[in-house]
């Protein structure tokens, strides 16, 4: 069959917009992908302080790593920091991703970069993912140390209310603390179409 000009154009337009489709599914549908670039606390995502710490007291998201050292090399601009060295009032404090339905992926992963800096082994760095009935901690550090690429398979973690919590606690004295940065939950998407928001793909 001959095919004329016009149906070949079609056919690229056709080939076109089914490429973007699927390019936009891969950015969007990885769950979580935050590198706190916006330097502020992220939409969906919550503090909590057993001793009352809050956003830019205690909490902070406008700044470049914990104090007491720095961090580990993959740290880019702003992170996640919880700094018990600013006002000794972190207690137990955590930071919460938003809730992921990760029903929908396969083979899911908790994948970031974490910095602890610790004086003689004061304070803990803690991250605990909700498996649908339970807090569960899955990476702890108890003295001064960081990493890159720190990566937690979620498989027997999916669950559709999933959340990941990164914590420090003080151990009851007055400590430096912990950051997190370029904090990602990625997998397959399975029988899905996921949903972008305006500002690239972020929840
Ligand atoms: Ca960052
Ligand atoms: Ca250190
Ligand atoms: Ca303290
Ligand atoms: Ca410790």
């Amino acid at each position: 069959m001959k095919t004329n000009p016009i149906q070949c154009l079609l056919l690229i337009l056709f080939v076109i917009a089914f490429s973007n489709t699927n390019l936009i599914a891969q950015a969007c549908g990885g769950g979580i992908d935050e590198d706190f670039s916006d330097c502020v606390l992220p939409s969906g995502w919550s503090v909590s302080s057993t001793v009352g710490a809050a956003v830019d007291n205690g909490f902070f998201f406008n700044q470049l790593d914990a104090p007491g050292g720095v961090g580990p090399s993959n740290f880019d601009g702003c992170v996640a920091l919880m700094d018990d060295d600013f006002a000794n009032n972190l207690g137990v404090a955590c930071i919460l991703t938003p809730v992921v339905d990760l029903t929908t992926y396969s083979s899911p992963d908790l994948i970031f970069d974490w910095q602890h800096e610790a004086l003689a082994g004061g304070g803990n760095f803690l991250v605990d993912v909700w498996d649908g009935a339970n807090w569960v901690n899955v990476f702890f550090a108890d003295d001064d140390s960081d990493g890159n690429d720190e990566t937690v398979g979620l498989d027997i973690y999916a669950n559709t209310d999933f959340q990941v919590r990164f914590c420090y606690d003080d151990e009851g004295g007055f400590q430096w603390g912990a950051a997190v940065d370029n904090v990602v939950v990625t997998g397959a998407t399975e029988n899905s179409v996921p949903t972008c928001d305006a500002d690239g793909g972020r929840f």
